[in-house]
C-alpha cells in the first residue's frame, strides 16, 4: 500500500514556514543593520548560522528505550544519519520502555513544530489519538522497527523494519532440519520461550512463528514468559524455569540480550549449553546479531542459531525524509532483508514459504564482519 496525496499538504507546509522564516531573518537582519549603522562581518555570520538553520530539516525521534545491543545500534544509526553536517537537526526522546512517555514525546515534537516525526513504538496498540493529532498537525509520522495497530492507516506515512514471523519461520525452518538432520524426534524437543515486551511487533512475530511451529512438528512447548528483551529478565526467567523444567533442552530467546541471560542461568546451574541436545546439552537460540561480542558465542555453540535482525535504520529513514521532499511516495511498508546464523553447517538452508535461504555458519573470518 503506499501513501497518496496526504504528503503534498506538508510540504508546501514546510515551504511556507520556510519563506516565513527567511522573511523574519531579513526583517531582523534589516533592522539590526539599521541599528548599526552599517552591515558588519560578525552580522553577515549571524545571517550565515540562520539561514543554515532555516534550511535544516528536523526530526523528532521518539525512541522506546535502550533495552538491548540492538536498539543501542539503532539509536546510533539516527544519530549518525541524522546529523548538522547532513542537513538535519536531530531532537531525540528516549520513552524508556513506557508508551506513555513516547505520547508525551509526540506531543513535544508537535509544539515545537518539527518537520518530521519518527517512532519506534514500544507496542503495537494505543496510538490512534496521538498519531490523528500529528496528522492534525500536518506533521508526517515515519514508524521504524516495530509496528503500529491503528484504525486509519493514513495516521502514519509510511513503516520501515524486520518481517518478524519471516525470522521465527526461518529460526523454527532450521530447528526442525537441525532435528531431522541428527536423528532427534521432534517429540524430544522440550522448549522454552522467553519472549520479548509483551505487545511488541517483535515479540508477536517471534511467538507466533514458534508456536505455529509447535502445532505443525508436534514440538513439546513447556512454557512461555516474558523476558522483556533484556539481559536480566532473560537470566531471570531462566532460573526459574530451570528450576521447574527438568527436560528442557530448546531455550528460544526473542533477542541476543535474553539469550545472554538465558546462558548465564543455565552455567550458574551446572548445565552445559550446546546443540548436542541428545547428550544433555541445552540449545540456546536467538535473534539480533548485532555485534561481535554475541556472534563469537556461535562460534563456541553457546549460541547455536542467531536469526539476523538489523537495526541500522537511520540510512532508510533518511531516504524516506528524501523521497517525501522531493515529493515522490514511498512505499508504505518497507521490509529490511536479513540472514540467519549458526554454528556449524548441518542445515545449509532453510526453505520458508516456497523460499530458500542460505545459512551462514560463524567462522573467525565472518566474525570480522561485525563491529
Ligand atoms: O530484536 C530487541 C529489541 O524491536 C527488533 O527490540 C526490535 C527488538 C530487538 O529490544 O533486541
Amino acid at each position: 500500500m503506499e501513501i497518496g496525496e496526504g504528503h503534498i499538504w506538508f510540504k508546501s507546509r514546510r515551504s511556507a514556514r520556510r519563506i516565513c522564516a527567511w522573511v523574519m531573518s531579513m526583517c531582523l537582519l534589516l533592522s539590526a543593520t539599521l541599528l548599526a549603522g552599517c552591515g558588519t562581518k560578525e552580522l553577515g555570520t549571524q545571517e550565515e548560522t540562520q539561514s543554515q538553520e532555516t534550511q535544516q530539516i528536523v526530526v523528532g525521534f521518539s525512541q522506546l528505550g535502550a533495552e538491548s545491543d540492538w536498539r543501542s545500534a539503532n539509536t546510533e544509526s539516527m544519530k549518525s544519519t541524522f546529523t548538522a553536517a547532513n542537513g538535519y537537526k536531530l531532537l531525540i526522546e528516549d520513552g524508556q520502555q513506557q508508551q506513555a512517555n513516547q505520547i508525551m514525546a509526540i506531543r513535544k515534537f508537535i509544539q515545537q513544530d518539527v518537520d518530521y516525526i519518527v517512532l519506534a513504538p514500544v507496542t503495537e496498540t494505543g496510538w490512534d489519538t496521538v498519531l490523528q493529532e500529528a496528522k492534525d498537525a500536518q506533521i508526517p509520522v515515519i514508524i521504524v522497527d516495530r509496528q503500529v495497530a491503528v484504525e486509519d492507516p493514513e495516521l502514519f506515512c509510511c513503516w520501515v523494519g524486520s518481517d518478524f514471523e519471516l525470522e521465527a519461520k526461518k529460526a523454527t525452518a532450521w530447528l526442525h532440519q537441525f532435528a531431522y538432520t541428527k536423528g532427534i524426534d521432534e517429540s524430544q524437543l522440550h522448549i522454552v520461550n522467553i519472549q520479548g515486551t509483551i505487545g511488541a511487533s517483535a515479540q508477536i512475530g517471534r511467538t507466533k512463528g514458534l508456536q505455529d511451529a509447535v502445532a505443525a512438528y508436534g514440538w513439546d512447548l513447556l512454557a512461555q514468559v516474558p523476558g522483556e528483551f533484556t539481559q536480566a529478565k532473560g537470566k531471570e526467567a531462566m532460573e526459574a524455569l530451570l528450576e521447574q523444567y527438568e527436560n528442557i533442552n530448546v531455550v528460544y530467546c526473542e533477542n541476543d540480550n535474553e539469550a545472554l541471560g538465558a546462558i548465564e542461568a543455565i552455567e550458574e546451574a551446572g548445565r552445559h549449553v550446546g546443540s548436542d541436545i541428545l547428550h544433555g546439552d541445552i540449545m540456546v537460540m536467538s535473534f539480533d546479531g548485532v555485534n561481535q561480542n554475541v556472534m563469537q558465542y556461535l562460534l563456541k555453540d553457546k549460541i547455536s542459531f542467531v536469526g539476523e535482525c538489523n537495526p541500522h535504520h537511520g540510512p532508510r529513514v533518511q531516504n524516506i525524509i528524501q523521497l517525501l521532499e522531493a515529493g515522490k511516495t514511498p512505499e508504505k511498508y518497507s521490509y529490511v532483508e536479513e540472514r540467519v546464523y549458526t554454528h556449524d553447517a548441518t542445515v545449509p538452508s532453510v526453505e520458508v514459504d516456497g523460499v530458500n535461504y542460505s545459512v551462514t555458519v560463524m567462522t573467525k573470518e565472518t566474525l570480522q564482519e561485525f563491529k
